[in-house]
């Protein structure tokens, strides 16, 4: 068991509860941090079975200040810091592209000045992102594919990549960014679009939604599982140097191809008709429409395609993705069939 201790900004979101849950297993004392909200929610570590935990420490925390930083450096002195917290959802990046710059871009920078003032010796874990490839240049994507980001949030997420590459090597620390394609689970927010989906596939088997409203169908994503990511996440910083690594499957799959997995998965045999704004998916045996494209949730710049090679990662960490698309969509349909049975559905 190991006796080190971790800061795990995000603990909220769906990578942080995983994570945390990992490095609890793995013996270590956890501190994750929380936004002070009206109401504050712990469902997915609840879910977990964490919450409670004795080496679980919930800390307040807001990623935009910096004296906030340096206070959780200095109170915890901390062996590692996972910084998972970050306005993530790319299509509010659009509307709100100061706030998504101030947290997801400068927020980073200000937990690595903390690092720098208080303990240079902290390892830090930096949340990068494939859609930092944005109009890909490459394909499939890897470490040294260039960049070019498609979105207020690709932007603040590459300045925040280049500056943990850039204190790694102007202050030797050790600062890693993991570029980590789509990875989706049960415990994914509402907001994005597997797990709306699975979510809106379960009410509708249950006859609590008639019609599932989708932007672009005809994206295309690389989507794993997020509890295996966060593995490699610990695993990048394990090693005795700091490092680049694209986290993903080597697999993509349209939107529409997600929605075919899901409804298969709910029992649900998809016909489609039409195209672009017109299309709709119809559930093949009624001939009802369950399925029509709304454009409001098309964005005013896509990424087409995204599909990352993690060879070096698997070289260099012994990292390898395991649960199939199939095998994913099956479990957070089967989730939400459970949930939305039992009356609740987060
Ligand atoms: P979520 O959106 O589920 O979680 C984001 C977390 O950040 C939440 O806990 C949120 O808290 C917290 N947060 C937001 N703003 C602040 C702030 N100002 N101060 C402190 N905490 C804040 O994201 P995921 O778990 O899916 O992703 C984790 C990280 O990995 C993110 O940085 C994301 O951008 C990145 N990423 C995710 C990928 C994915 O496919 N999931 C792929 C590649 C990168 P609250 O609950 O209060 O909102
Ligand atoms: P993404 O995830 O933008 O890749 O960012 P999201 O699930 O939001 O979108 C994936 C693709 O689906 C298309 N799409 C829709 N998306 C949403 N959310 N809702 C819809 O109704 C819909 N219809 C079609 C989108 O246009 C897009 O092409 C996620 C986040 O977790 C980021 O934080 C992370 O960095 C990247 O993954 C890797």
């Amino acid at each position: 068991m190991s006796n080190k201790s971790a800061i795990i900004t995000g603990i909220t979101g769906q990578d942080g509860a995983y994570l945390a849950q990992l490095l609890l297993e793995k013996g270590y004392v956890v501190y994750g941090t929380y936004r002070r909200s009206s109401s504050v929610n712990f469902w997915r570590i609840s879910e977990l079975g964490i919450e409670q935990h004795p080496n679980l420490h919930l800390v307040e925390y807001d990623l935009t200040d910096l004296s906030s930083s340096i206070r959780l450096l200095q109170s915890t002195q901390a062996d590692e810091v996972y910084n998972l917290a970050a306005q993530s959802f790319v299509g509010v990046s659009f509307d709100q592209p100061l706030t998504t710059a101030d947290i997801t871009g400068i927020g980073a920078v200000n937990l690595l000045e903390a690092i720098r003032i208080v303990n240079p010796k902290a390892r830090f874990y930096q949340a990068s992102t494939s859609e930092m490839f944005g109009k890909v240049q490459a394909i499939p994507q890897v470490e040294e594919t260039p960049f070019y980001p498609r979105s207020p949030y690709g932007v603040a997420k590459l300045y925040a990549h280049w500056m943990t590459v850039n204190y790694r090597e102007s202050y030797d620390i050790f600062a890693a960014s993991g570029i980590l394609f789509n990875h989706e689970s049960p415990l994914r927010a509402r907001e994005f679009v597997t797990r709306k989906i699975t979510d809106s596939i379960a009410k509708i088997k249950l006859g609590k939604l008639d019609v599932l409203e989708l932007g672009n169908m005809d994206a295309k994503r690389d989507w794993g599982f997020a509890k295996e990511y966060v593995e490699g996440m610990w695993r990048m910083l394990q090693v005795d140097t700091p490092d680049t690594f694209v986290l993903a499957t080597n697999r993509t799959e349209t939107v529409r191809d997600f929605v075919n997995l899901a409804a298969k998965a709910a029992g649900i045999e998809m016909a489609w008709q039409g195209e672009a704004e017109h299309e709709r998916g119809l559930d093949a045996k009624t001939g009802k429409v369950i399925v029509a494209v709304n454009p409001k949730f098309y964005r005013p710049a896509e990424v087409e395609l995204l599909i990352g090679n993690p060879a070096k990662a698997t070289e260099k960490l012994g990292w390898k993705p395991k649960t199939t698309l199939e095998e994913l969509s099956r479990m957070m349909v089967e989730a939400d069939l459970r949930r939305n049975e039992q009356g609740f559905s987060f």
